[in-house]
């Protein structure tokens, strides 16, 4: 495979400040040459330029809304530059918020994506029914097609995906709102409930035939915070009772055997947070098996 890897150094989507250094932690912990030894061809793009934090707020309910989306403009461009090229999109975050442009991105060709969103929170959240105002907690909102037209219409064109063809996974924490709406959509959720009741093994089964139906590509979108915190403690949002590091390493390895994935973000490492990089070498593990790393 070739692989592209483009690190986006956001902070903007949340409230505390280190996760911008996340795609340098998650260097560091030797992602290119951990991907090179697969036999992959990988190019690092380097990271995209975000704007510095400015005091007041324009938008209410909406923080740091203008960088949010000049960051997300210019992911976008270099997701759909990089894959002209031929390369397989690989983002490193950065706040969750980043999805909106590798999204806005991947879709620009695909208009039925399939998208795993594996992570402890929705992240369907708008500027109504947010408690927070951090655009990190709206990202799969935001690319339904829900929320600010300002964030929704990156890129020209929305939604950009379909409710049926998403599959969350390992949801713990959920807003009100969020609730109502994948209630309303029927959007597919594996809780940790499911997760516990019938191991990942049948979760990853069933996403995988879910999101592989009447898609053409699906993309993987990571958030740390899915991980229990004890395995992934670098995060911002850390939510008790999540997956575990070796359901995590399972759920990767069996996408890496159905070959579905055509792009893929790991968002939410925050180094400050961490315990001696610990969350970015388990997001360097999982990146290993999901591009095909075997024991034997
Ligand atoms: C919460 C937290 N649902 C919010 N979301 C997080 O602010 O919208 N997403 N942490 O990853
Ligand atoms: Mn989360
Ligand atoms: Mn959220
Ligand atoms: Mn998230």
């Amino acid at each position: 495979l070739k692989i592209g890897v483009i690190g986006v150094p956001m902070d903007l989507g949340q409230n505390r400040r280190g996760v911008d250094m996340g795609p340098s932690a998650i260097r560091y912990a030797g992602l290119l040459s951990r991907l090179e030894a697969l036999g992959h061809e990988v190019k690092d793009f380097g990271d995209i330029t975000i704007e510095r934090r400015t005091e007041e707020e324009v938008s209410p309910g909406l923080k740091n809304l203008s960088q949010v989306i000049k960051a997300n403009d210019l992911l976008r461009m270099k997701v759909e530059a990089i894959e002209e090229e031929g390369y397989y999109p690989l983002v490193l975050g950065g706040d969750h918020s980043i999805a909106i442009g590798t999204l806005a991105g991947v879709t620009k060709d695909r208009k039925n994506l399939g998208v795993i969103w594996y992570d402890a929170h929705g992240d369907l959240n708008t500027s109504e029914t947010s408690p927070s105002g951090n655009i990190h907690g709206m990202p799969l909102a935001v690319s339904l097609g829900l929320g600010d037209e300002s964030l929704t219409s990156i890129g020209g064109f929305a939604p950009k995906i379909k409710p049926e063809h998403i599959v969350i996974i390992g949801a713990r924490s959920l807003d009100e709102g969020e609730k109502e709406l994948i209630k309303e959509k029927g959007i597919k959720i594996f809780t940790m409930h499911e997760i516990d009741r019938i191991g990942m093994t049948r979760v990853m089964e069933e996403a995988i035939e879910y999101v592989k139906t009447n898609t053409d590509g699906v993309h993987l979108s990571l958030d740390l915070d899915g991980l229990d915190p004890n395995d992934a403690p670098g995060v911002g949002t850390p939510v008790l009772g999540g997956i575990s590091y070796r359901e995590s390493h399972l759920a990767m390895e069996m996408l890496a055997e159905a070959g579905i994935l055509t792009s893929t973000e790991f968002v939410e490492v925050n180094p400050i947070l961490d315990e001696r990089n610990k969350t970015a070498e388990v997001a360097v593990a999982l990146m290993g098996s999901l591009f095909g790393e075997k024991l034997l």
